[in-house]
């Protein structure tokens, strides 16, 4: 157990040791993982006190395990949140909160550039229950305004969006939306509390997938919800335990736990990558635009300053030969590495528009601003040198490759 102190210790030391005492039990410096699925009660009465919420404790692992119980209470202690939820997949997490804060005849407003699956939920899957979901350019929160009515219970938005990197000004559209009486939802998945705090600057929750940076090791599915602890027990008791089921095994819990011990450091390591090749790309000769937000010339680079830590390790660029041309770059990659997700070790490159976006057809696209040339990159930890080399080979030889990545010469 940290030693009783009045100041609140900080991040990195938070990642580490917040809410477990090593020297509790037999002394493991590592928290047990709970391999159970239910627990026992002593007696009946106390079996019906704990199903009734009179009494603490746990009853079957869809509603709560002691693993997970620990990651939930150390996430909500980084993002600043009173409580936290932890599930099954960044989906179930959006999932499981949405279901339970929107009944049919309710409006969702939602930020244009959505992950496709989170647009796929909503566009298809909400819709279809009779929530109306409208999607508006964020980017200038007074679009918020037209959108909103009496019936808008939700704003949703991730900042930085995936795939094309644009901003939204948190502390501005929580105002906007409060005033109408909706409630925030920001995913933080792109940044995690070490880059941006969503809850301090006006969001009501957040949602992530912690199967990216939090996890940090592509070895995992999972997702969190943090926010008041009032809500998020309706969260677990309906949207978890009843709808969705998206319930996250304490194995994993535990694969997350490790490595939220290292996100501080892995955090500064991925922005100095993704600075690195940002910058190197911005300025070839081949690349008709760069979208990071750590470039001085990207269009909200001020916002980028007040609102985030540092830029983030994800950079989204499009090629001047277009499709085509980002085509090839991919199959002429040999050290970063073609996959979709983000946030591990490895660089990752992806094809928005043949991958995460190709459920969206080419109109909803165009309509969502994700354009057909856009290539992203997850900056991995490697040596920045070796990733530059990368990309500058892939580069080279991009125009003298077919698609299929075999020499045409
Ligand atoms: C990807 N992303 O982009 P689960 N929120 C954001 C995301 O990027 C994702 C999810 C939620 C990618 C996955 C293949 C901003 C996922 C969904 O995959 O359900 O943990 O998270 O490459």
């Amino acid at each position: 157990m940290l030693p009783p102190s009045d100041s609140k210790p900080g991040f990195a030391t938070r990642a580490i040791h917040h809410a477990y005492d090593p020297y509790a039990g037999p002394g493991a410096l590592n928290p047990p993982v709970y391999l159970s699925s239910t627990y026992t009660f002593p007696t009946v009465e106390e079996g019906a006190a704990r199903f009734a919420g009179e009494l603490e404790g746990f009853i079957y692992t869809r509603v709560g395990n002691p693993t997970t119980a620990l990651l939930e209470a150390r996430i909500a202690s980084l993002e600043g949140g009173e409580a936290a939820l932890v599930t099954a997949s960044g989906m179930g997490a959006t999932a499981s909160l949405l279901w339970t804060l929107l009944a049919p005849g309710d409006e969702l407003v939602a930020d244009k550039t959505l992950y496709g699956c989170t647009f796929g939920f909503f566009n298809h899957g909400l819709a279809k229950f009779g929530v109306t979901v409208r999607f508006v350019d964020l980017t200038e929160p007074h679009n918020l305004d037209e959108a909103l009515s009496a019936r808008t219970k939700v704003v949703f938005f991730e900042t930085p969006a995936n795939p094309n990197m644009r901003l939204v000004d948190i502390a501005a559209v929580a105002e906007r939306a409060h005033r109408a009486g909706a409630r925030v939802v920001v995913d933080n998945t792109y940044c995690t509390p070490y880059l941006q705090r969503p809850l301090e600057l006006g969001a009501d929750f957040v949602v992530h997938s912690a199967t990216k940076y939090l996890g940090g090791h592509g070895d995992l599915i999972a997702g969190a919800v943090v926010g008041p602890k009032a809500v998020l027990d309706q969260v677990r008791f309906c949207g978890v335990k009843d709808m969705t089921g998206a319930v996250l095994s304490s194995q994993d819990a535990f694969l997350v736990l490790r490595g939220l011990k290292t996100l501080a450091l892995r955090m500064v390591r991925h922005a100095q990558n993704a600075q690195g090749i940002a910058e190197y790309l911005a300025q070839h000769p081949q690349v008709a635009a760069c979208h990071y937000p750590g470039l001085p010339t990207f269009p909200q680079y001020a916002l980028a300053c007040r609102q985030m830590r540092l830029p983030g390790g994800m950079v989204a660029f499009e090629l001047k030969g277009g499709l085509e041309a980002g085509r090839r770059f991919m199959n002429a990659l040999r050290l970063v590495t073609r996959a979709v997700s983000l946030g591990d070790a490895e660089s990752l490159a992806q094809h928005p528009a043949s991958m995460t976006h190709s459920f969206y057809t080419p109109e909803e696209r165009a309509a969502h601003l994700i354009s057909e040339g856009l290539v992203r990159i997850s900056a991995g930890l490697e040596d920045l040198e070796d990733i530059l080399e990368d990309i500058e080979q892939a580069l080279d030889w991009a125009p003298r490759l077919s698609p299929a990545g075999d020499d045409c010469y």
